[in-house]
């Protein structure tokens, strides 16, 4: 064991005073700006319980920023004035404190009862969260591979990346997965949830405000990640009725049967760029990926005679993926089959109605032909 010289001096050190009154002021003036710095500028709260969110919010950052300008200033200053002196042996310590009751006794106390506070206001919010009102629109939110997917419970279909919700009306929103952990973040309801892959976590709110706000995933959730974000658009209520009567029609007019060979191309290649182009490269051979095989010359390309399937490319075959998905071994070239490539996601998954699918499939085919 070391032999440590004893400690030389002792008391507060020079300065002590003005340096916590240098320090009180920091942290004063931060706290102002705390106080008044306009969050809601930055991104409005459009809900409740979003305002109480906001408070909780610089209730803590205010008692954070205490702890840390003390904390950090009486570290450099101890460091400074209680620094090792030329002269002094190696391994000099400082002076040693046991048994200070006063002191123990507040360094417990004051943590104890600002945890408390926090504790009482983070609860409720929680409680308000979890209160049913009743009386407002429930429904289902499910994160895939790279969209949300959207449940009313008065339309046969889902719906996939715009959520519409009627102003002034409470919601509760139950959220999960359908493959990774995603998250769905509502920034302008203060209002984030995992969403995670048999966990239904529910979510309670109240839009308070008209308009057009953000829906982002905030989980690392696969290579187009950076993608996955959709629209909230808070209606009026007729809107919201009006929106939901419109759904309805389209999806009682898109479960009519689709000839796979005879859909409108051009729609097909406006679809492929809002749903296909973040994995696929619609002009590139099989070769040139981006998540998935590039899909130019699916119909004629020599080196890669048949779909991933082990089917040769035709409308149907085309379809069959699509509606179904892939993700099994790669038989797309002659010999033993070769690893999947990844997962090709399923109708459900990429939001295609029949008549989306018959679209796309005669898109490839048309484009690829060629
Ligand atoms: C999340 C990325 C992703 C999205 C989005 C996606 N795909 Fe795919 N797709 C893949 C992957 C990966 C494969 C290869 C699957 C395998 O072989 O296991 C694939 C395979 C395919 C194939 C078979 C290609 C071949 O050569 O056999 C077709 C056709 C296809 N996708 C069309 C589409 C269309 C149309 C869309 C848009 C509705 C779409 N994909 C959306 C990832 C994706
Ligand atoms: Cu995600």
């Amino acid at each position: 064991m070391a032999q440590y010289s004893a400690p030389r001096r002792s008391g507060l050190g020079p300065g002590f005073w003005p340096v916590t009154i240098a320090l009180t002021v920091v942290n004063l003036i931060v706290t102002y700006v705390i106080i008044v710095f306009p969050f809601d500028s930055f991104v409005k709260v459009m809900g409740e319980p979003g305002g109480d969110v906001d408070l909780l919010f610089r209730f803590m950052s205010v008692i954070g920023n205490a702890i840390f300008v003390y904390v950090a200033g009486y570290l450099v200053y101890f460091s400074i004035v209680w620094r090792r002196r030329a002269g002094e042996s190696s391994d000099t310590i400082g002076i040693q404190i046991h048994d200070n009751h006063t002191l123990e006794f507040w360094w417990t106390a004051i943590p104890a009862i600002i945890v408390v506070i926090l504790a009482i206001f983070s609860i409720k919010i929680w409680v308000d969260l979890q209160r049913s009102e009743g009386g407002g629109v429930t429904m289902e939110a499910i994160g895939h591979q790279y969209n949300y997917e959207f449940r009313y419970a008065n339309l046969k279909q889902s719906v996939y990346n715009d959520m519409h919700l009627p102003v002034n009306t409470p919601i509760t929103v139950d959220v999960t997965a359908a493959d990774v952990i995603h998250s769905f973040w509502l920034p302008e309801m203060r209002l984030k949830g995992d969403m995670v892959p048999g966990l239904i976590q529910t979510l309670r709110f109240t839009p308070k405000t008209v308009g057009k706000y953000r829906i982002i995933c905030t989980e690392f959730c696969g290579t187009n990640h950076a993608n996955m974000a959709a629209n909230l658009y808070v209606d009026s209520r007729p809107d919201f009725d009006k929106w939901i009567a419109g759904q309805a029609k389209a999806q009682a007019g898109s479960a009519q049967p689709v000839a796979f060979d005879k859909g409108d191309a051009a729609a097909g290649a406006s679809l492929f760029t809002q749903k296909c182009a973040s994995c696929h490269n619609a002009n590139g051979t099989w070769n040139q990926k981006i998540v998935g095989p590039g899909l130019g010359h699916i119909m004629s390309d020599s080196a890669h005679p048949n779909l991933v399937t082990g089917e040769k490319p035709n409308a149907k075959d085309i379809a069959y993926i699509l509606e179904h998905g892939y993700d099994g071994p790669d038989k797309s070239m002659s010999g033993a089959p070769g690893p999947t490539l990844g997962i090709m996601p399923n109708r459900e998954a990429n939001g295609l109605t029949n008549k989306m699918i018959a679209d796309l499939s005669t898109y490839l085919v048309a484009h690829s032909s060629k």
